[in-house]
């Protein structure tokens, strides 16, 4: 995509992210980029949930084109006990960075949604038309409604004011930067951390829950290429999803032993059943 005046000025919320770092890895080696300004956020920039803080950065960098990820995140076990925080926090966020892409004539926004969002009871596989067709997984209800209103918010954007936003549906990212949180993150970089304690002599390798759950793991530098390119060639309001196919779902325990023997571990592995299973599948469609 040429841009017939001026420079392009692409700001990235949550830059210092799992996510954000993926694009910036894969901004830093692509040519095609190296005729654009990328600014990476982080929360050191300013709090997004506050919209004096939030007009501030906007006015400071004039962003052309927005790729929004900022967001409060977490694994099934943080959305459980934090689902009005992650409902709120969310919600303001969200709210402040799409009306100041308003506000400052942003040419193209793209917000980051997740497959998790989608109804609990559904058929498979999951695509971009059945986002609201029914309630999401209870676990994370605070988390998937805040989403599932950037999809609302974009269309009635475009439609009041002709505004470029779009959103992109990415299933479970894994990669470097993520915060390994073994309490709050996500199942692969909780299970590499506990892997890493149990080859160190910390007690023998937990996976939680049965293991029989079906999820779609994406590497973020693949993730981080996506999202640009939807950037710069994606110009449909509607959400669009990113994410290995259907045939390369993975149930957790296959997931779990790739780490075994990625990290080379030998000793005892079990499955702590008392611990939740989450939502058992969310078979998504990357045909799109
Ligand atoms: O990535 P995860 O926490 O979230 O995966 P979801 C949870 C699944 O992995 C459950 C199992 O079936 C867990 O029982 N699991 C096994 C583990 N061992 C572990 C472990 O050590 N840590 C964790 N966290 N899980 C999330 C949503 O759902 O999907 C988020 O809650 C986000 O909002 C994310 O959208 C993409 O995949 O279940």
């Amino acid at each position: 995509m040429s841009e017939t005046n001026g420079k392009v000025v692409c700001m990235v919320t949550g830059g210092s992210g799992l996510y954000g770092m993926a694009i910036r890895a894969h901004v830093d080696s692509s040519a095609e980029e190296k005729d654009a300004t990328w600014v990476f956020l982080s929360s050191k920039d300013g709090d997004l949930r506050d919209r004096k803080a939030t007009e501030a950065i906007f006015e400071r960098v004039r962003p052309t084109h927005v790729i929004h990820l900022a967001a409060m995140v977490g694994g099934l076990f943080a959305n459980m006990s934090k689902k009005v925080e992650f409902y709120r926090e969310n919600m303001l966020m969200n709210d402040n960075v799409m009306e100041c892409c308003r506000i400052y004539k942003v040419q193209k926004l793209v917000s980051c949604l997740s497959t998790c969002i989608f109804p609990d009871k559904t058929t498979y596989p999951i695509d971009e038309e059945m986002i609201h067709n029914g309630p999401p997984h209870k676990s994370n209800e605070g988390y998937a409604y805040a989403k599932r209103m950037i999809d609302v918010q974009n269309r009635c954007y475009a439609e009041e004011y002709g505004c470029k936003f779009t959103s992109v549906v990415p299933t479970n990212i894994f990669g470097p930067h993520d915060n390994f949180s073994i309490e709050d993150g996500h199942v692969l970089p909780g299970l590499m951390h506990k892997c890493l304690i149990a080859k160190r002599g910390g007690g023998d390798f937990s996976i939680w829950g049965s293991g029989t759950p079906l999820r779609q793991f994406i590497f973020s530098e693949d993730l981080g290429a996506l999202i640009v390119w939807v950037m710069r060639n994606y110009h449909s309001v509607e959400p669009i999803i990113l994410s290995v196919p259907e045939e390369d779902e993975v149930s957790i325990k296959d997931a779990a032993m790739a780490v075994v023997s990625g990290m080379k571990y030998t000793g005892p592995v079990k499955f702590d059943t008392s611990k939740s299973d989450g939502q058992f599948k969310k078979t998504a469609s990357n045909a799109k």
